[in-house]
């Protein structure tokens, strides 16, 4: 008996698979496919698959072709595959020449003949484009356009900021400039709001009214009660709203919470999140420290043990107190069986870490801790320690980017930032500008 194998994503399966199926099957007696898992789509780069790995599997079997369907889940599984089921022929499109020579060592490699006129991402690309228009100055905004490239489904065309540099690469792309935010608003489907924050409320506000989703660099609002208003308005307008921090679709980050949820490290009894950076403070375009690094070092604090906090105190270094613009700031918090504390700044340097501590061992993230691909669990007896690593492709914006893309598409809510940390944040802000509880040093 001859077997035969072969792997894919089977994203909205098409013809095209259904053909090189149908001549794989032909090649042989057997046929085995291997459906790729999301992870190790992933980790490959392909972030825009559609369907999930059960309902690309179901319709794999639907097809009849296959006698057996196997999952694909890690770098190099192919040899181990080709060992284990005895398999004669390897076989796959003539997209991949070459790239499974090293497989002849195993067994026989064949190379089919891809059929034209007809892909996935193609298929994907047919749905309705969202036009997302983007807003704001800091150079922040090239990264967006950037990674909106790997996103299908969405595209960027329309800019409102006032930043000459960014204008000025704008007009060497296919980018229309405004300098009207209601103008502006009329041209797209959807926004990314990277405005100051004081103004975010009513920019928002505005893009509710004219039906227009919202992706907003956190802080979204400075107060309490704003947040509240500005999510039921959206709700009630059937606008999505969602909230941005880029870390908090760093893979590596999603799963130590999960891990952390199944008490890996027992109770948790302290969070210390440390941000700064040196770069940007000098250019007027550029957000105070508060913004650009109060929401990342909060999100660990609120994702992990709520918004609920006892008391804060926080000590800041004001560099004008009048236009409350900070240097740096270090806030404690406390919670009823926990403590946590940030520390961000821009007009000093600091080990960007993250620890969170437990009653069993603690959960140690390296520098620069909201970029990471990669922590390690620890604990009294090193031997026990952990370590885990997690490609991060686009520091997190490109899976941003396809979240706020799929809820707009379904319907359905796939934010990573939690209602809880956007809350929480909005009431550390409301505190700060009421200077409660605040040290000035
Ligand atoms: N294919 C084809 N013609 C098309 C589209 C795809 O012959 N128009 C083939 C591909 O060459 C591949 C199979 O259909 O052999 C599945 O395609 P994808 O789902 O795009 O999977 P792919 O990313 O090519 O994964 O480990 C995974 C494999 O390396 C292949």
């Amino acid at each position: 008996m001859v077997k035969v194998i072969t792997y894919g994503t089977y994203d909205m399966l098409h013809y095209g698979h259904i053909n090189l199926l149908k001549r794989a099957k032909a090649l042989g007696d057997y046929l085995i496919v291997g459906v790729t898992a999301d992870d190790f789509d992933k980790s490959r780069g392909k972030i825009n698959v559609q369907q999930t790995l059960m309902e690309r599997i179901e319709a794999v079997r639907k097809t009849g072709l296959a006698d057996e369907i196997i999952v694909e889940e890690y770098e190099g599984q192919k040899i181990d595959d080709i060992k284990r089921y005895d398999v004669d022929i390897f076989t796959v499109g003539s997209d991949w020449i070459g790239k499974f020579d090293y497989l002849n060592e195993y067994c026989k490699v064949v190379y089919l003949p891809r059929t034209q006129g007809i892909s996935s991402s193609e298929l994907r690309e047919q749905k309705r484009l969202i036009n997302v228009g983007l807003a704001g100055d800091a150079a922040f905004l090239n990264k967006i356009v950037s990674e909106s490239s790997f996103v299908n489904g969405l595209c960027v065309r329309n800019l409102y900021s006032s930043n000459p540099n960014l204008l000025a690469a704008a007009q060497n792309g296919e980018i229309q400039i405004f300098d009207d935010y209601e103008s502006f608003l009329d041209a797209v489907d959807a926004v990314y709001l990277r405005t100051d924050p004081a103004l975010h409320y009513e920019q928002i506000q505005l893009a509710i009214r004219k039906g227009k989703h919202i992706l907003c660099e956190s802080p979204f609002v400075l107060q309490y009660d704003e947040n509240e208003k500005l999510r039921s308005f959206a709700k009630e307008k059937g606008v999505v709203f969602m909230e941005a921090i880029k870390t908090a679709y760093a893979i590596a980050y999603r799963r130590m919470l999960l891990l952390l949820k199944e008490g890996i490290i027992g109770d948790i009894i302290s969070v210390d999140a440390t941000c700064t950076s040196l770069a940007g403070k000098q250019s007027p375009f550029e957000w105070d420290c508060l913004f650009e690094w109060g929401p990342t070092a909060l999100l660990p604090v609120f994702d992990i043990l709520g918004n609920d906090y006892l008391s804060s105190h926080t000590t800041v270094h004001y560099l004008d107190e009048e236009q409350f613009r900070t240097g740096f700031l270090k806030a404690d918090f406390v919670f009823p069986h926990a403590v946590a504390s940030i520390k961000i700044g821009n007009t000093m340097k600091s080990e960007g870490e993250l620890i969170v501590s437990g009653t069993k061992g603690y959960v140690y993230v390296p520098a620069p801790w909201w970029k990471t691909d990669y922590f390690e669990i620890r604990f009294e007896n090193q031997t026990e320690n952990k370590r885990q690593f997690y490609q991060l492709e686009g520091e997190g914006i490109r899976h941003e980017l396809v979240a706020f893309l799929r809820t707009i598409e379904m319907g359905k809510d796939f934010s990573n930032v939690s209602q809880q940390v956007s809350l929480g944040i909005s009431r550390f802000l409301d505190d700060f500008y009421q200077k409660i509880n605040q040290t000035r040093i």
